[in-house]
């Protein structure tokens, strides 16, 4: 369904194969070095979710090779597993490709009462759709508009294995999720908690 002009949401687009898949790979990437971090914030509140990122490091606000953050260690590769999958999405989500090279995931895991406050997504060099796929619990993703972080906005629940692409005039959308709705992920996937795993072209070189 399209919820703004470049938003697309396809639920359900991973089936729970696809979602084991994703989610054992993401425990293997959540492992040290370069592992799963919590975020300072330049003002020093920590955010509420967790963070494992491949290819380029995501921190507030700029991307680097290594957890400049964190352990200090060089950032997991980019498997060219996510590169195709990020491809797929965008075919999926537009009915045509993207030419834009994805190297860059972050994969963000919400226990219970972890939230995202809304906030663009700005810090990458290249307008290229950003690809969200969720697992495990729902969530309550708020979609809001380019100009103001305040309404109008719209409230759509993302479900495990659901599939979102973020481009166009949405791309630099304010967006955030205020809350996720523990004990619904789904019994077969084997899973606490939500994972929130996005696929970027960050538009740096090296
Ligand atoms: C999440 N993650 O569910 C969200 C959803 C993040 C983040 O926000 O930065 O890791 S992915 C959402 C997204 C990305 C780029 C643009 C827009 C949404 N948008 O225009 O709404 O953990
Ligand atoms: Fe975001």
């Amino acid at each position: 369904a399209h919820i703004a002009p470049g938003a697309v949401h396809i639920p359900g687009w991973l089936d729970l194969d696809a979602q084991r898949r994703l989610l054992a790979s993401c425990r293997e990437w959540a492992r040290p070095p370069a592992g799963l971090r919590t975020v300072t914030m330049p003002r020093g509140g920590q955010m509420s979710v967790r963070t494992v990122c491949l290819g380029w490091h995501w921190f507030p606000y700029g991307y680097a090779r290594t957890v400049v953050d964190g352990d200090r260690a060089p950032v997991k590769p980019f498997p060219d597993r996510l590169g195709e999958l990020a491809a797929a999405a965008v075919a999926e989500a537009y009915g045509y490709p993207c030419t834009d090279p994805y190297d860059t995931a972050l994969v963000n895991f919400y226990t219970a009462g972890a939230s995202m406050g809304l906030h663009r997504d700005s810090d990458e060099r290249c307008d290229a759709p950003v690809v969200s796929l969720s697992l495990g619990d729902t969530c309550v993703f708020r979609f809001g508009n380019t100009r103001t972080r305040t309404r109008p906005w719209a409230d759509v629940e993302l479900r495990s294995g659901d599939l979102f692409v973020f481009g166009g005039a949405s791309r630099l959308a304010y967006h955030g999720v205020p809350r996720t709705l523990p004990g619904t992920s789904p019994m077969a996937l084997g899973l606490t908690g939500r994972l929130n795993i996005t696929l970027r072209a960050s538009g740096l070189d090296g």
